[in-house]
């Protein structure tokens, strides 16, 4: 049996991931590929639990260092309990964001060493990396007032961070894309849903 595609799913927050991920999930499945969504951080109980400990805001602070360790954390427990065994059975999985997203937080967010990133990458998931990555791009306060128009609870930790923040983060994907062609592919998410599913169906059928 073939080994299943890796797609991963990228953006800032309010880019329209979730959404995205639904509606690939139903265009692979009516062309009889059966693919599955996922997220991080989180995609196992185990690694949502950490999900709950990196995102939760509480009167401990959590350096840039032990974010990007619970976050590599989360994925490994993901990474052998799910992604691997899935595509290993033939079958596609739709990531809600990888590595990059800690590439774009954690490196050009919070100005983390991007070599110390990418030997936690090599050690973690080594050989594993996206067939497909679809970067939801669109400007800052759009992706904003998108998600906090949908939010009904409160702020987590990154939820609550200033615009600069999210503006370096997406500066930063922008760069990943532009150094990983190949991989990376530029979705404008900033057009109505309708164009969105077109340039992401577009994508997936050249997979
Ligand atoms: N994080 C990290 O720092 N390092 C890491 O390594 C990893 C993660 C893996 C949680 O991620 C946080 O973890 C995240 C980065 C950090 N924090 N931030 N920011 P998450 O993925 O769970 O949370 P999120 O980025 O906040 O996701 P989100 O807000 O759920 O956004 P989304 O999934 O991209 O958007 P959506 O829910 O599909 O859409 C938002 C709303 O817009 C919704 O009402 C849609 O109906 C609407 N929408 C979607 N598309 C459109 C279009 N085209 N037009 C109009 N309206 C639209």
């Amino acid at each position: 049996m073939s080994r299943g595609r890796f797609i991963t799913l990228e953006g800032i927050e309010g880019a329209g991931k979730s959404t995205v991920a639904q509606l690939a999930v139903d265009w692979l499945g009516a062309r009889g590929i059966t693919a599955r969504v996922t997220r991080e951080p989180g995609g196992t109980p185990l690694a949502e639990r950490v999900r709950k400990i990196v995102l939760e805001r509480g009167p401990e602070a959590v350096s840039p260092q032990a974010e990007t360790l619970l976050m590599f954390a989360a994925r490994s427990i993901h990474v052998e309990n799910l992604i691997r065994p899935a595509l290993a059975r033939g079958e596609w999985v739709i990531c809600d964001r990888f590595t990059d997203a800690t590439r774009a937080y954690q490196g050009y967010g919070r100005g983390l060493d991007q070599a110390w990133i990418e030997q936690l990458a090599l050690a973690v998931h080594g050989d594993l990396q996206p067939d497909c990555t679809l970067l939801l791009d669109l400007p800052v306060a759009m992706g904003l007032s998108r998600a906090r128009g949908r939010s009904g609870s409160a702020a987590d930790r990154f939820e609550a961070e200033v615009e600069e923040f999210f503006e370096r983060v997406r500066k930063g994907y922008l760069l990943i894309a532009q150094n990983d062609p190949r991989r990376v592919r530029v979705v404008d998410a900033a057009r109505a849903l309708p164009d969105v599913t077109e340039q992401v169906t577009r994508a997936l059928e050249s997979l």
